[in-house]
C-alpha cells in the first residue's frame, strides 16, 4: 500500500498536533537563510507558536543556499513537516505550518523575496563558517571565494553578505523601510558581527549606502539553543506513525528549546514570546553562558569522544570516566561568567549534563567535532582567558584544546583515518605535514600556521606546558 504523502493539514490522521491556526490565512513576513534542521525546528516551531497565539502575516518564506533537496521535499509537501520532540519518556509530533515558501540557491528569487515590500524581518543559521566574516578585522573575508565573486557580480550575490548589502541598496532605491536582521547563529555579539559584515561589504559598493545601513538598519543579537540531530529513517518512520502520512522533511530534537533575543524590531516582529522566546535588553551574558557552558561542553566531548569511539553524546554521558570530564568542564566554564540574576548556572549546567544523557537523541560526536577552528575561539578560548585573568584552574580548557589539536592529527587511537571536516583542514593538514612528533611540536605548528589562539594565551608558558603535557599522554597512552 502506497503511503499518502503530508501535503495538508486535512490529510494528518495520528497523534501529531496540528497548527492552530489555518497557514494559508497568513503571508509572508520573514526571510530565513539556511533551511537546515535546526531553523526547523527552532525558529520555524517559534514562528509557529506565535502565528497560532498572535496570527499576523509572519510566515517564512525559507532559502537554502547550497541544497535543493531540502528545498525540493518541502515544496512537495506545501511546506508542512513534522518536528518530532523526543526524550526517556517518548515521542511527540508536532506538524508546522510556519513556512509559506521555500527558495533553493537561486540568487534572482532569493533577492525577489527580500525586497517584498511585505519582508520585515530576515533571520539567518548559516553557521560559524557561512557568513564569510573576517573575525580580525570584522569586514567581509575577501579571501572567500563567494565573497569576490559577490562583489565582481553584484547583479547575482550568493552569499550571505553579498545578498542582505544589494537587497539593502534595492529597498533603499525604492524608498521601502529596510528589514531587521537577526542572526541566530552560535557566535558572540551575533548581531554587531553581522552588522560589521554587512557594513563593510556594502562599503564595497557605495559608501553612502554602508552609513545609511548603520543609521537605519536594526541588527538585534540572539541566542539560540536547541540540540537537533541530523534526521535518520527512524524520525521518518516516527514521524509517519503519528502522522498517518509519510514525511521526508520530518526532523527531531530535544523538548528543550531557548531562544534570547535583543527586543529591537523596528519593523515589528511575530510575538515569539507565544513559543517561549525571552525579549532582553542585553543578550551578552546570555551569549556566553551558551557558548561557554554548553557549547564549549560539546566541543570538549565532541574530541574526546569520538577519539575514544564514542559515536553519539548519549554514549559519552554513559561512560562515567568521560561524563567526570563533561561535568568538570560545564562548571569550570561556568565559574568564568558574571552572575545573571534570573539563572543559576549549578542548574544550568545539572540540566545541561541530563540534556546530552538525552538516551533517546542521537547526536553524533563527528558532527559536533565539524568546523573547530570556528568554535574553539568562542568557546574555549575566550572562557580560558578569563579563567587565567581571575586565577582560576585553566586545565580543563587546556585540556579541550589539546582534545582538538588531537583530532587534527586525523587518525583515531585504533589509527582509523577521518576527515577533519573544517575550513582551514588544508592549512591544517599544512601545519602538520613535516610530522611533528610529541605534543609541544604538534601544539606549536597549529599555532604558527592558524590565526586562531589570542597572543594572551600564545604567551602563556602554563598554558602552552599543559596542552603540550595532554597531548603527549594521550597520544603514548591513547585517548
Ligand atoms: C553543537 C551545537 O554542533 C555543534 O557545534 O555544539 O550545534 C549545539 O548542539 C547547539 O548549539 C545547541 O543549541
Amino acid at each position: 500500500m502506497t503511503v499518502k504523502r503530508l501535503t495538508q493539514i486535512s490529510d494528518i490522521s495520528g497523534a501529531a498536533r496540528t497548527p492552530a491556526y489555518d497557514p494559508a490565512a497568513h503571508g509572508c513576513g520573514i526571510v530565513h537563510l539556511g533551511l537546515g534542521a535546526f531553523h526547523r525546528a527552532h525558529q520555524a516551531a517559534m514562528t509557529d507558536a506565535a502565528l497560532a497565539s498572535e496570527g499576523g502575516d509572519w510566515r517564512i518564506t525559507g532559502v537554502s543556499l547550497r541544497s535543493r533537496s531540502v528545498v525540493d521535499a518541502l515544496e512537495a509537501q506545501n511546506c508542512l513537516y513534522t518536528l518530532l520532540e523526543r526524550d526517556a519518556q517518548g515521542v511527540r509530533g508536532r506538524v508546522i505550518g510556519a513556512i509559506g515558501k521555500a527558495i533553493a540557491a537561486d540568487p534572482r528569487a532569493t533577492l525577489d523575496a527580500l525586497c517584498e515590500p511585505a519582508t520585515r524581518i530576515v533571520t539567518l543559521t548559516v553557521t560559524e563558517k557561512g557568513y564569510g566574516i573576517n573575525r580580525e578585522t570584522g569586514g567581509p573575508d575577501l579571501s572567500t571565494p563567494v565573497i569576490a565573486h559577490d562583489l565582481a557580480h553584484l547583479d547575482a550575490p550568493s552569499g550571505v553578505l553579498g545578498l542582505l548589502a544589494v537587497a539593502l541598496s534595492a529597498r533603499r532605491n525604492a524608498g521601502l523601510s529596510p528589514f531587521t536582521v537577526l542572526c541566530c547563529d552560535n557566535l558572540p555579539d551575533n548581531g554587531q558581527f553581522l552588522k560589521n559584515g554587512v557594513t563593510g561589504f556594502a562599503r564595497h559598493m557605495d559608501v553612502g549606502l554602508a552609513d545609511w545601513i548603520v543609521a537605519n538598519v536594526a541588527f538585534p543579537s540572539s541566542m539560540v539553543d536547541r540540540i537537533t540531530p541530523a534526521a535518520s529513517d527512524t524520525t521518518r518512520a516516527d514521524a509517519h506513525a503519528l502522522t498517518g502520512c509519510s514525511d521526508l522533511c520530518a526532523i527531531e530534537t530535544e523538548p528543550f528549546c531557548q531562544w534570547v533575543i535583543e527586543d529591537n524590531f523596528p519593523q515589528g516582529r511575530p510575538a515569539w514570546e507565544a513559543g517561549g522566546a525571552l525579549f532582553v535588553d542585553d543578550v551578552a551574558k546570555f551569549e556566553h553562558m551558551k557558548l561557554r557552558v554548553l557549547n564549549g561542553a560539546h566541543s570538549m566531548l565532541a574530541y574526546t569522544g569520538f577519539l575514544s569511539g564514542k559515536q553519539y553524546v548519549r554514549e559519552v554521558m554513559a561512560d562515567a570516566n568521560l561524563a567526570k570530564l563533561v561535568r568538570r568542564h560545564l562548571r569550570a566554564a561556568a565559574k568564568t561568567l558574571e552572575p545573571l540574576s534570573m539563572i543559576d548556572y549549578d542548574i544550568y549546567a545539572r540540566e545541561l549534563e541530563a540534556r546530552f544523557s538525552n538516551p533517546a537523541i542521537a547526536h553524533e560526536t563527528y558532527q559536533i567535532a565539524m568546523d573547530g577552528t570556528q568554535k574553539l575561539p568562542q568557546r574555549i578560548f575566550a572562557p580560558a582567558l578569563d579563567a587565567i585573568a581571575s586565577g582560576q584552574d585553566i586545565r580543563p580548557f587546556a585540556f579541550a584544546t589539546a582534545m582538538w589539536m588531537r583530532y587534527c592529527l586525523g587518525v583515531d587511537d585504533t589509527g582509523a583515518p577521518y576527515e577533519i571536516r573544517d575550513p582551514y583542514e588544508a592549512e591544517i593538514k599544512a601545519a602538520l605535514d613535516a610530522q611533528p612528533r610529541d605534543g609541544f611540536q604538534i601544539s606549536k605548528a597549529l599555532q604558527m600556521r592558524l590565526d586562531l589562539f589570542p597572543t594572551k594565551l600564545k604567551e602563556n608558558t602554563d598554558w602552552q606546558k599543559l596542552v603540550a603535557e595532554i597531548l603527549d599522554e594521550t597520544i603514548e597512552k591513547g585517548v
